[in-house]
């Protein structure tokens, strides 16, 4: 077993250090920069935050698993619903396609990073399902409350996992992904879906009890880490409360032989089916 594939299935994360290179990340970055200076902030005023599920009821949300959408921090708008801080400064995160819709981000998400981090983890034909650009801004970003990924993306067997990867360096101080070591093991307590209607979403939880409050490690990281998150592992991270920015991109594979139901919040028209790493060429989008 390589050392990834070790640390993956004794703690519920591995750790790839400088698995992306400088230049790599500036094209990345100024892709990002690109995308928020077209992006019209008045056409959308969506808030999402984790820690309130009530955005899953939103329209714009439940219909954005196919499309690259852009995601307010919560209070940073008026009533009049104009913006109380600058456009760049809003965003909570960008979602959920822009690996199949954007010509950058469709190359970069088929590159040899994720491609050989899925394989080393164990992954044996991963289906690329959600990517997003999550902003976490100096003093602005949000706390991502504790959760696994399995809750949100589900399939039958387990087989989602996330890559995520720190753009900016990530710190305890502005904001690092924590994990709860070992705890990939534990059965996750709760799942996110859509109602039968198909109108909103519901958390149905299966486990009351917290996670415990002890065994939670930093995952700080260094520009270019990537780290693969298993599906049942919890995570979390804190707001933002530096003056750092704390840019990062995930991007979450499922394997394409377990069943991935209906009622997941996350939906694909029939004119953008899942695909794989081997699909290189940008066909448009
Ligand atoms: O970047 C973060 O702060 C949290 C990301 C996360 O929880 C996820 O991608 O599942």
């Amino acid at each position: 077993m390589n050392s990834a594939a070790a640390q993956f299935s004794a703690n519920g994360y591995a750790v790839f250090p400088d698995a992306v290179s400088t230049q790599m990340l500036t094209t990345v970055r100024h892709r990002i920069e690109e995308m928020v200076t077209t992006f019209d902030e008045s056409a959308v005023s969506t808030e999402f935050s984790t820690g309130d599920q009530s955005h899953g009821r939103d329209e714009y949300f439940l219909t954005s698993g196919d499309k690259t959408r852009f995601f307010f921090e919560e209070g940073v708008h008026a009533e009049d619903g104009s913006l109380l801080v600058d456009k760049f400064a809003s965003l909570n995160k960008i979602g959920h396609a822009m690996h199949d819709l954007d010509p950058v981000f469709h190359l970069f998400c088929r590159s040899e990073v994720f491609r050989d981090a899925a394989a080393e983890v164990g992954m044996i034909h991963p289906l690329l399902l959600q990517s997003m650009v999550i902003f976490k801004h100096p003093r602005i970003g949000g706390e991502v409350t504790p959760h696994t990924d399995h809750t949100f993306l589900w399939t039958e067997p387990q087989s989602v996992v996330g890559f995520w990867l720190a753009i900016d360096e990530a710190t305890v101080d502005n904001g690092c992904l924590w994990a709860l070591e070992g705890g990939h093991t534990m059965p996750v307590k709760s799942r996110f879906r859509r109602t039968p209607d198909d109108t909103a979403t519901s958390m149905e939880v299966f486990d009351e009890t917290p996670y415990p409050e002890d065994g939670w490690v930093p995952l700080e990281a260094k520009p270019g880490t990537l780290i693969a998150l298993h599906g049942s592992l919890p995570h979390r991270s804190s707001p933002n409360t530096s003056e750092d920015p704390r840019l990062a991109f995930t991007l979450h594979c499922i394997e394409a032989a377990a069943d991935y139901p209906e009622d997941n919040w996350l939906r694909r028209g029939p004119e953008l089916p899942l695909s794989g790493f081997e699909t290189t060429g940008f066909c448009g989008g």
